[in-house]
C-alpha cells in the first residue's frame, strides 16, 4: 500500500521508516516532487496535522497521512505545545529551543512534561486522527546528541536515559511517535 507521509521533518521519516512495517511503501514529499511548506497556523496538534494532509491530499489525491507533535510542558501550562517547532527564533534551531525551554524552567522542581503526536491519515478522501503521548521529565541541562528538537532534554517516564542518549530502537519503546503508529497501522491492517 502507498502511503504519503506530508513532512519535511526528516527526523521524523528516518523515525516512521522504523516503524511501519514492510507492506507499507511510504513515499516522502521529496520523493513525490513536492516542495512545499505548510503553514501550522492552528491552536490544536490536530487541526494542524489535518491542514498539512489535507494539503497534500488536494494536490495529490492520494492516501497520505501527516502529523503534528509537540512538548507540553505542566509548569509552563502546555507551552511549547503547538509551537514547539518555533519556540525561540526561527534560526535558533533545536538548541535555541532547548535553551529557551531550561531558561523559563530555571530550578522549578515541577519538571513534569509529555510528548504528544496527532496523526491526520486520509484515506479514499476520508480523514482518521490517532494520537500518541510520552510523559516524563524536563532535566536541568541537555543530556545526549542522539535524536532531534528536544530529545536531549526530555527522559520518559521508566527511564534513566534522555530520548537524547537513547538509539532510535531504545527512543522507540517509548516514543509518542511510536504509540499513534501502532494506532494507524492496527486501523490499516484491519482494513485490508
Ligand atoms: P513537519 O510539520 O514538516 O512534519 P516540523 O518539524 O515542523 O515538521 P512539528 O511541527 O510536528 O514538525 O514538530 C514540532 C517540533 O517539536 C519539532 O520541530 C521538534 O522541535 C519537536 N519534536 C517533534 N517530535 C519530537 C520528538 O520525537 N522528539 C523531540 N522533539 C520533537
Amino acid at each position: 500500500m502507498d502511503l504519503i507521509f506530508a513532512t519535511n521533518n526528516i527526523n521524523k521519516i528516518n523515525e516512521i521508516r522504523q516503524i511501519i512495517p514492510a507492506g507499507f511503501n511510504l513515499i516522502t514529499l521529496h520523493e513525490a516532487g513536492i516542495k512545499i511548506d505548510i503553514p501550522e497556523p492552528h491552536d490544536t496538534f490536530q487541526e494542524n496535522a489535518s491542514e498539512k494532509s489535507q494539503t497534500i491530499y488536494k494536490l495529490t489525491g492520494k492516501s497520505c497521512f501527516s502529523e503534528d507533535t509537540g512538548l507540553e510542558v505542566d509548569a509552563l501550562d502546555g507551552a511549547p505545545g503547538v509551537i514547539s517547532a518555533r519556540f525561540a527564533k526561527e534560526d535558533e534551531g533545536y538548541s535555541g529551543n532547548n535553551d529557551k525551554l531550561l531558561k523559563l524552567l530555571g530550578h522549578n522542581p515541577n519538571r513534569h512534561a509529555r510528548f504528544r503526536t496527532v496523526i491526520s491519515l486520509i484515506l479514499e478522501g476520508e480523514e482518521y486522527f490517532f494520537e500518541g503521548k510520552c510523559e516524563g521529565t524536563i532535566l536541568m541541562r541537555p543530556k545526549g546528541s542522539n535524536g532531534f528538537g528536544y530529545d536531549p532534554v526530555f527522559v520518559p517516564d521508566g527511564s534513566e536515559k534522555s530520548f537524547g542518549e537513547m538509539s532510535m530502537e531504545e527512543k522507540k519503546t517509548f516514543s509518542h511517535r511510536r504509540k499513534a503508529m501502532d494506532l494507524l497501522i492496527a486501523f490499516l491492517q484491519k482494513r485490508s
